[in-house]
């Protein structure tokens, strides 16, 4: 089918596909530095990932260095169509001094932000407070060892610093997301004393004012993770209370809820009392398994509620899956295009009619429209979309998979 025939397809119902196409083209995604290396960070001593997240696999091509892993983002953002961002994590400094987590500075993240600016996309950042000897208790910011609290403070503290100079230096706001692992593997007795340690600490370390203009700040919750299997500290009505009291973003990530709540349905209600929600789209199986993720209802769903109750404009769209089975630049690749074509896909639908069905009580055109829309030609208005954007679709984007990472299996 053409896009024309496509074009008049949706017109028929009202949809402006054009109108879809140049929004979708606005929408940044921002990618995450960690499945380009398993998690793995660029630290000295860097290893396995702790605090009960872990990359299963051992494909061959995982990026080693900063330069690697540049090389494999500007590969993946060249099959991305748009312009997106790039989500960093405090153990992926870019120096040749090897400082501890409590002794960051801008200088070590300088070479990124450099490199950030050459390619015109902006940067997010994250305080990393895993894979360290002093969160080998899976306790951080609530430890009831105030030493290793302050480490972390600190720690905290230096992010936020960095951010704000990333976002001065590239003009747009950096996104520092904080999450930490803490949580007990058996049950607590004490669940009180953990959550006021962990409010303190946030407290003292979102203490020194920032711009919002340079950087957001960010709490993500979490359920459960491995060896936190009983109790989280950093729970959901724990982060949603402290977002809304402090006015910080609430970072919502898919893997983090019980199996069966979907996100889709907690955006329009957190969204009533917070400014701006941050996403960490994921695709959890059984657990916070951080697949990567597929066209599927979930994320279909999400994005229509990000349409529906106009929610763009204030939610930071971040992924969060990381796969070592597969090449991982598809990874990113086909993740983040299918968070876009869920985007397109919820730009493309008869929204106004919809709601005016549902409004009137008439919840059978509401399921007929829905449904018959199931079968519209969204694939032939992605094509126009990448066609435009200069990106390889199907088998083209197929060689073009096979061809980076034949390039890069034979890393050690
Ligand atoms: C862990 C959280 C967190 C991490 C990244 C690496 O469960 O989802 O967002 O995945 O910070
Ligand atoms: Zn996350």
């Amino acid at each position: 089918m053409s896009y024309e025939s496509a074009k008049d397809a949706f017109a028929e119902w009202g949809v402006d596909t054009e109108a879809a196409l140049e929004r979708l083209k606005t929408i940044p995604v921002s990618m995450h530095c960690w499945q380009g290396d398993d998690v793995v960070g660029f630290e000295p001593k860097s290893g396995a990932s702790g605090g009960g997240i872990q990359a299963t696999g051992n494909h061959p091509g995982r990026a080693r260095t900063p330069d690697e892993l540049r090389a494999d983002l500007e590969f993946a953002y060249s099959m991305i169509p748009g312009r997106h961002r790039l989500n960093l994590h405090a153990m992926y400094p870019d120096t040749g001094a090897s400082p501890d987590r409590d002794e960051i500075e801008f200088a070590h993240f300088a070479p990124w932000v450099d490199w950030a600016k050459a390619q015109g996309i902006g940067l997010d950042f994250n305080p990393t407070f895993f894979a360290h000897a002093r969160a080998d208790d899976n306790l951080t910011l609530s430890h009831p060892d105030p030493g290793i609290r302050d480490f972390w403070i600190e720690h905290g503290r230096r992010s936020r610093d960095i951010a704000a100079q990333i976002g001065a230096v590239l003009g747009s706001p950096c996104v520092n997301n904080i999450w930490v692992p803490d949580g007990y593997k058996d049950t607590p007795v004490d669940r009180m004393s953990a959550r006021k340690r962990l409010e303190a600490s946030l407290d003292a370390m979102l203490a020194p004012p920032q711009d919002k203009k340079q950087m957001l700040d960010a709490v993500e919750s979490k359920l459960f993770g491995i060896g936190v299997e009983a109790c989280t500290v950093g729970s959901h009505e724990f982060y949603m209370g402290y977002a809304i009291r402090k006015g910080i973003l609430l970072c919502l990530d898919m893997g983090h809820f019980h199996p069966t709540e979907n996100i889709a349905d907690k955006l329009s209600a957190v969204a009533l009392s917070l400014d701006e929600i941050l996403l960490h789209v994921s695709r959890p199986m059984r657990w916070d398994s951080d697949h990567v993720i597929l066209l599927s209802d979930d994320i279909l769903q999400m994005a229509q509620e990000l349409v529906s109750a106009d929610l763009l404009g204030r939610t930071h769209i971040g992924l969060d899956f990381f796969d070592a089975t597969i090449s991982r630049t598809a990874a990113w690749v086909i993740g983040t295009r299918n968070m876009q074509k869920a985007l397109l896909r919820a730009l493309l639908l008869p929204l106004e009619r919809l709601k005016a069905a549902e409004e009137n009580l008439d919840f059978t055109t509401r399921l007929v429209v829905t449904e018959e829309f199931k079968d519209m030609p969204f694939g032939t208005v992605w094509n126009e979309f990448a066609a435009r954007q200069e990106v390889p679709n199907g088998q083209g984007l197929i060689r073009e998979l096979d061809r980076y990472q034949t390039k890069v299996s034979g890393r050690g």
